[in-house]
């Protein structure tokens, strides 16, 4: 008998033949294998393998900016490679291998082919692909979404297939969210690798091999942007440009929510929010789980535990409160439910491969899936917003589009999702589910965003989603879904955010408190004080655990949590401005300490240390009954936000950390935003903005952008933003102010506190006329025209 052969395995051969034209070059091999490499940016290489001799249809869901300029491109056929460049980053192509090596503008090698492989699947046709590169020395690896580990994934590997990972811990892998971007950080430079692959894939960040990095997957193309930058920051600055920036949320979205698996009936709701505002706990936000829906049916209302839903978010939104509600992907097979008729006649529910729908038991039991990636679905889920918003919802929470099911008598071979030969039109190319599954998530939360968008075109949309792809950030914000109540799982919400965060999504946050089981006072306290650096702030918990509102832990924790959300809002205008800068450049609100001092060893090490913007930074209190504290602070100057006082930098501090207090810093040079306190974002005009100053020596700047923090004016020039340009020298302290944009700021007056002044000071002239002011304990403290250019302090 003839022996069955093993699947077919291709390597890259020797070079054969190569073109180039237009900024790109197309290599093909001795073999057959072909590479295509394409500059897209000064700094962006699109790379592009096929061991065929076709491609595949070119399609992305992630990919967003298309439109570069031209980019001055040289190329050269040296002894034993060929060479694209443009000027500020080279790749290097070897002829015997066709493996890629690229180079920074000084030469300086910042990454290497080892090996490309392509694995015949036998079972699906195509290919298992998989790139193989060399780690540099002492090179630091960033990314990956929401993986539920330190930030520096050094040492371990990860696989990307969004999963409904209840209960989820630190080792816990794949989760929620398919983000298949890393970053990597060595002496030679920064870079970033974006594989735009929607299949399962995996990385490896030397763990099997230690001096290797690998990532591939169960099919598609090997197919990735190489962005190298100046810093690990504008590395993901260009990765979220390409892949999309989100729009500016309404500023409610910045304050502080309230969630519950689940607030019902009517009665409870407004009971939640009444205790609010009696208690003077800030809150913009409540939340209706699940069980506001009739029979778990989406797009309905239970009419018996919510009779007249418009009057009760009416009432709400009066109070201050905007009504978030949640809707499932499951849509409860029962003809005469509007949203399943509608689909089975218009044929848009998911198949199986061989032509019956496909079914799962979910929330409502047996269910139809809509097939998102079909535009005309999208369309027609977007069209039930109109009516579904009317009563005043003003967000929606899309959860279970990973898409996650329930077992079916434990049918083995379900893993809790859909079957890989679910079917679906991808915008047109039709594929199974194992390529669709990874951006499932990430299209039901775009027809969602496109929904709002439709029916309230004059709004800001506000979406939060569980699973997503890369991209998705322009559609929606996430949560890192079920963690649980512990003091590992506060460190595991702090190294999610912080990875979400560089990887396009800085529009995170973690459930306060934890979402399983029940927090200690103490525990929920530390965790607030974590997420009110988030930019999206909420607590929520499970049904099958008691209540967690901040007044559920007793007085003393009450006034605790009051407290704490009490600095997010003082914060807020910060917290904007962050998001502003985000939304127009790509740069992360939360980073990693170490991606601002990149070349500093001891900030990688700081897990638990970030930065929030380019002014503040946190750690947070993680360990049970921590009444004080080891902070590393990186190079410069650190003023402590509870009282001014000033820390030398480059060296680790014990700071007290009583329950009232966690390390709270703020850059010296900066110029930060205080805002009143108010219980909700637009409860009250602003009468006077607080301007925090803090003085260091030489120049700084910093940003304060604001506008009336809800429609779209900001677009047309409705906005303001203020650059701040301060000096400082022994003897003096100028600041200057410039503003662009044209929003009429509604307060007249700053109330000015400088921090720091290393002299004792005799004048303060504001736009050159003498001022009068006060020294409260080394504060310099005084009142100026919010308008003013100029003030010197000598
Ligand atoms: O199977 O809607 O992650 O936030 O409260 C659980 C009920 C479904 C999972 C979400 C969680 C939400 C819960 N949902």
């Amino acid at each position: 008998m003839k022996s069955s052969p093993k699947p077919k395995k291709i390597k890259t051969g020797k070079l054969a033949a190569y073109h180039y034209s237009d900024q790109s070059v197309l290599l093909i091999s001795t073999n057959g294998v072909r590479l295509k490499v394409n500059v897209m940016s000064p700094k962006m290489f699109r790379v592009r393998y096929t061991p065929e001799r076709r491609y595949d249809q070119d399609f992305s869901y992630a990919i967003f900016k298309e439109d570069y300029d031209k980019v001055n491109t040289s190329f050269a056929d040296l002894d034993g490679m060929v060479a694209i460049s443009t000027g500020q980053l080279e790749c290097r192509i070897d002829e015997k291998s066709l493996r890629c090596s690229f180079f920074g503008e000084n030469g300086n090698l910042l990454n290497e082919d080892a090996k490309l492989e392509w694995v015949e699947n036998v079972a699906f046709g195509g290919y298992d692909v998989k790139v193989i590169k060399h780690k540099r020395r002492a090179e630091k690896f960033y990314g990956l979404g929401d993986k539920p580990t330190t930030p520096l994934l050094n040492g371990k590997s990860f696989e990307l297939w969004g999963t409904d990972s209840y209960g989820y811990g630190e080792t816990t892998d794949p989760l929620y969210k398919n983000i298949p971007f890393y970053i990597g950080i060595h002496e030679g430079g920064y870079y970033g690798i974006f594989f735009d692959n929607s299949f399962r894939s995996r990385f490896d960040f030397g763990k099997k091999k230690k001096a290797k990095v690998s990532f591939g997957a169960n099919g598609g193309e090997i197919n990735y942007y190489f962005i190298s930058g100046s810093s690990p920051i504008e590395v993901a600055e260009q990765y979220a440009i390409l892949t999309g920036l989100p729009e500016l949320p309404p500023l409610w979205a910045l304050g502080y929510h309230q969630c519950k698996w689940s607030y019902f009936p009517e009665k409870r709701v407004r009971k939640v929010a009444k205790k609010f505002r009696k208690l003077q706990i800030p809150c913009d936000s409540i939340y209706l789980d699940i069980d506001y829906m009739d029979g778990f049916r989406v797009f309905t209302w239970d009419h018996s535990r919510f009779p007249d839903p418009k009057q009760l978010l009416t009432d709400l939104k009066e109070n201050g409160f905007k009504t978030v509600v949640m809707i499932d992907p499951g849509i409860k097979i029962d003809e005469g439910y509007l949203v399943c008729k509608e689909g089975l006649e218009k044929d848009y529910f998911c198949k199986r491969g061989d032509g019956p729908l496909a079914v799962g038991p979910v929330w409502p039991g047996y269910c139809y899936f809509p097939d998102f990636t079909n535009p005309e679905v999208r369309q027609w889920w977007s069209d039930f917003f109109t009516d579904f918003l009317e009563p005043g919802i003003e967000g929606v929470w899309t959860d279970m589009n990973e898409p996650a099911l329930f077992l079916v008598d434990n049918f083995v071979q379900c893993e809790r999702t859909f079957p890989d030969d679910v079917r679906h039109d991808y915008d047109g190319h039709p594929c199974s589910h194992r390529k669709a599954h990874n951006i499932y998530g990430m299209q039901m939360s775009r027809a969602t965003f496109d929904g709002i968008k439709k029916a309230k075109s004059e709004k800001r949309p506000f979406v939060i989603t569980r699973s997503t792809y890369s991209g998705g950030q322009r559609f929606a914000s996430v949560w890192t879904g079920d963690n649980s109540a512990s003091w590992k799982h506060l460190k595991i919400a702090n190294w999610q955010c912080q990875s979400l965060s560089v990887s396009g999504f800085s529009f995170c946050g973690s459930d306060i408190g934890g979402f399983i089981h029940e927090p200690s006072g103490e525990l929920y306290i530390r965790w607030l004080q974590l997420g009110i650096f988030h930019p999206f702030c909420r607590t929520h918990s499970s049904k099958d655990f008691g209540p967690q509102e901040p007044w559920s832990f007793g007085k003393r924790y009450t006034r605790l949590a009051k407290q704490t959300i009490e600095i997010r809002y003082q914060i807020l205008a910060y917290m904007y401005s962050a998001f502003q800068r985000y939304a127009t450049t790509g740069a992360p609100i939360l980073t990693p300490l170490s991606w601002n001092y990149p070349e500093d060893q001891t900030a990688h090490t700081q897990d638990e240390e970030f930065m929030v913007g380019k002014h503040i930074l946190v750690k947070s209190v993680s360990r049970k009954k921590a009444r004080t504290t080891k902070v590393y602070l990186p190079e410069g100057s650190w003023y402590s936000w509870w009282n001014g006082k000033k820390y030398k930098g480059h060296k680790k501090i014990n700071f007290n950390t009583p329950l009232d207090r966690f390390p709270f810093f703020i850059k010296a040079g900066s110029v930060i935003p205080v805002r009143p306190v108010m219980q909700y974002v637009d409860e009250q005009p602003i009468n006077e903005m607080e301007l925090r100053i803090y003085f260091d020596k030489g120049h700084h700047t910093s940003n304060f952008y604001e506008d009336i923090g809800s429609g779209m004016a900001y677009k047309e020039g409705l906005f303001s933003d203020k650059v701040f340009r301060v000096t400082g020298t022994k003897n003096s302290f100028n600041i200057k102010q410039k503003r662009t944009g044209n929003y009429k700021i509604p307060y007249s007056r700053y109330a000015v506190k400088i921090y720091g002044l290393p002299f004792k000071p005799n004048t303060i002239k504001v736009n050159g006329a003498e001022l009068d002011f006060e020294c409260k304990n080394g504060e310099l403290v005084f009142s100026v025209r919010q308008s003013f250019r100029q003030i010197m302090v000598s």
